[in-house]
């Protein structure tokens, strides 16, 4: 297994829109168990293909506490269901920032295992925001777009900033 370069906002590549996955081989396999490994050494509770410059329709996510109960997600898609729900969200491509964003409280889930059999379930909570946070890596967005544009910007600067001084 091998960690993953996570690319930082505002890297325009997190910008890409991912497309679905067609072929369920090793190499798929490969590359879910590289984001998982990814994931829990950030440490993090999610991680999309997109952040790791992946462009297709794959998503990783791990509530437990125990980092034992993932779930990879192929080709997600979301029915949002039931009322607004605030939350504190981060993001491995945001590192060091934490902001409020509302979504949805409960989410029904279809998408397919690495085999490409189908896995159908409801989430709600924690897990319904991380996969909501997760599935929109996949569509180029990030969570500082639900932000105001003044709070967006200090976040973009100052990560621009950091990025430059690791550099
Ligand atoms: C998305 O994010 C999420 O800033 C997953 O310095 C997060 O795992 C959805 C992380 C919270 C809902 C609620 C962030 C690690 C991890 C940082 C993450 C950092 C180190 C973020
Ligand atoms: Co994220």
């Amino acid at each position: 297994m091998s960690l993953l370069n996570i690319l930082q906002y505002p890297d325009p590549r997190l910008r890409t829109e991912a497309k679905p996955v067609f072929e369920f081989d090793a190499s798929l396999k490969k590359l879910t168990e590289d984001m998982l490994e990814t994931m829990y050494d950030a440490p993090g509770i999610g991680l999309a293909a997109t952040q790791v410059n992946v462009h297709q329709r794959i998503i990783v996510v791990d509530i437990s506490e125990t980092r034992d109960k993932p779930y990879i997600l192929i080709n997600p898609k979301l029915t949002l269901i039931g009322e607004p729900f605030e939350a504190e969200e981060g993001c491995l491509s945001v590192p060091g920032f934490y902001e409020t964003v509302t979504r949805l409280e409960q989410i029904s889930v279809s998408a397919l295992h690495i085999d490409g059999s189908a896995q159908d379930f409801e989430a709600e909570g924690l897990l319904a925001v991380c996969i909501q946070h997760e599935c929109d890596h996949l569509e180029g967005k990030l969570f500082v777009d639900y932000l105001s544009g003044l709070k967006r910007n200090r976040i973009r600067k100052k990560l621009i900033k950091q990025q430059k001084l690791n550099a």
